[in-house]
């Protein structure tokens, strides 16, 4: 028998409502004991609550009963006055009477183990609490709902179909199969092959939805970098000067734009020639900011001639297959940039004064994202599905030269990836870690 857990389920701070939860087989007879009041599944009830004699809350009891439960265990749930120190007594009184703390995470890992929820699932309820977009919630309630897990389920039978076909054919010689087998499956693996491609590269593009995109501003020193940071927060951050090399170090701040938090990184000043042992590690700070970044705004001084340090910034960004954004500054001076290896990257024109345009720019790169339904969201999920393509892939050759048993041994490994990712065979340690970045209550 497993022991029953209890946690506070919701956030550890004054509000008007708390919810204490508690999970299972003592759970119903430990309530009995601290209320006053006979239990039904799924009726609301309010009830005293009792620490011995000491009445500690009126609370509203919900009681759940196995398995039609989250966790799939007897639940009970006491929704209680949301001070800190009476969520805390109703805690500590359920604990008396013999439930235990649950660790974090525990109430979803029971939820798997008891086939309420799938691994998908489980991942989707930590992420939702974590998400900082609006569009990742629409994603994650998806798959909350199970719509990863049957994305999944669906390749792993066309597999298993596949597997099927050439375990019928495996004992025919290569000119007994019907013609037409071979270049049947090879079109229908082709398909697999190709979705399992496709949601790869959406889903590692995609990552910062769930994190928060980040953007970074790169430009040579002096360009007017901290001022657009500045003027994107709306206060002044970042020191802003007229000597060179004034950001010596990566900046990272946080604005939410189009319903996305976004993380705008500013830099160091990119130059070649710098003696100044600081500002060169500033230098590769900022390259690395660039190469963690998902929208890069680079930006040129249209005040100044174009020279061998804007040169380096369009050779990065030449080299990059991020998202550009090429801004001129302060073109509120007279011009002196020769623009012409700037065109192709469509330049916006801006001023310290006037930067909204960025925004608006911004908004319309995030707005144009497309976003895969069946998008992976942990790296977990990108391995699993990463080996089960790398498995299609290596199969496609031993089909073509008809080596069909070894074949069909990578098409099952490719399952096994594949169904994986909704049950993971991993030992229970390995759960417990899973499990384990959860929230306590969760
Ligand atoms: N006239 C004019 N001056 C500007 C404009 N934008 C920035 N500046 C000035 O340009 C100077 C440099 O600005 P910063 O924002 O510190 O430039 P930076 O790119 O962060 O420079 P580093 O940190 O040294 O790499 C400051 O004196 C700003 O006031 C603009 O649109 N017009
Ligand atoms: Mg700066």
């Amino acid at each position: 028998m497993t022991d029953t857990i209890v946690a506070i389920s919701t956030a550890h701070a004054k509000g008007a409502i708390s919810i204490v939860r508690m999970s299972g087989s003592l759970a119903l007879d430990i309530a009995k004991k601290v209320t006053d009041i006979s239990f039904k599944p799924r009726e609301a009830k309010l009830a005293k609550f009792y620490d011995g004699d000491e009445l500690i809350d009126i609370v509203l009891v919900l009681y759940f009963q196995a398995p039609k439960s989250f966790t799939g265990e007897d639940v009970v749930e006491f929704h209680c006055h949301g001070g800190l120190a009476v969520t805390k007594m109703v805690l500590d009184t359920l604990v008396k009477h013999g439930a235990r703390i649950a660790l974090a995470g525990e109430f979803t890992k029971r939820a798997f183990l008891n086939g309420k929820i799938d691994m998908t699932q489980a991942e989707a309820i930590a992420k939702l609490i974590d998400t900082k977009s609006k569009q990742s919630v629409k994603i994650l309630s998806k798959q909350l709902r199970g719509s990863l897990g049957e994305f999944t389920n669906k390749i792993r039978e066309d597999l298993i179909e596949i597997m099927a076909y050439v375990e019928v054919n495996i004992d025919y010689a290569y000119e007994d199969l019907p013609p037409d087998l071979v270049s049947q499956i090879i079109d229908k693996l082709n398909a697999i092959k190709d979705t399992l491609h496709k949601t790869l590269i959406a889903s590692k593009k995609r990552e910062g939805m769930f994190n928060g995109y980040k953007v970074a501003i790169i430009g040579k020193p002096n360009v007017g970098k901290s001022t657009l940071l500045n003027n994107l927060l709306n206060y002044n951050r970042a020191i802003v000067s007229d000597i060179a090399g004034t950001t010596r170090d990566t900046i990272e701040e946080e604005i939410t734009l189009a319903n996305h938090v976004i993380k705008i990184v500013d830099t160091a000043g990119i130059r070649d020639k710098t003696n100044d042992t600081i500002e060169k590690i500033g230098i590769e700070r900022s390259k690395e900011a660039l190469n963690q970044s998902d929208i890069v705004i680079a930006i040129f001084d249209s005040s100044r001639e174009f020279d061998s340090e804007d040169m380096e910034i369009v050779q990065l960004l030449k080299n990059t297959n991020k998202d550009i954004l090429v801004a001129l500054n302060k073109t509120d001076l007279p011009p002196k940039l020769d623009t012409t290896l700037l065109e192709e990257f469509k330049p916006i024109s801006i001023t310290k004064y006037d930067s909204d345009v960025v925004e608006r720019k911004l908004e319309e790169i995030l707005e144009n994202y497309e976003y895969e339904e069946n998008i992976l969201i942990t790296s977990r999920q990108i391995q699993q599905v990463q080996k089960a393509y790398d498995e299609i892939v290596e199969s496609f050759e031993l089909l073509n030269s008809n080596q069909l048993e070894l074949f069909s041994y990578h098409i099952q490994n490719a399952i096994m990836y594949i169904a994986s990712i909704t049950k993971p065979f991993e030992h229970d340690e390995m759960l417990e870690k899973m499990f384990g970045t959860f929230c306590v209550g969760k």
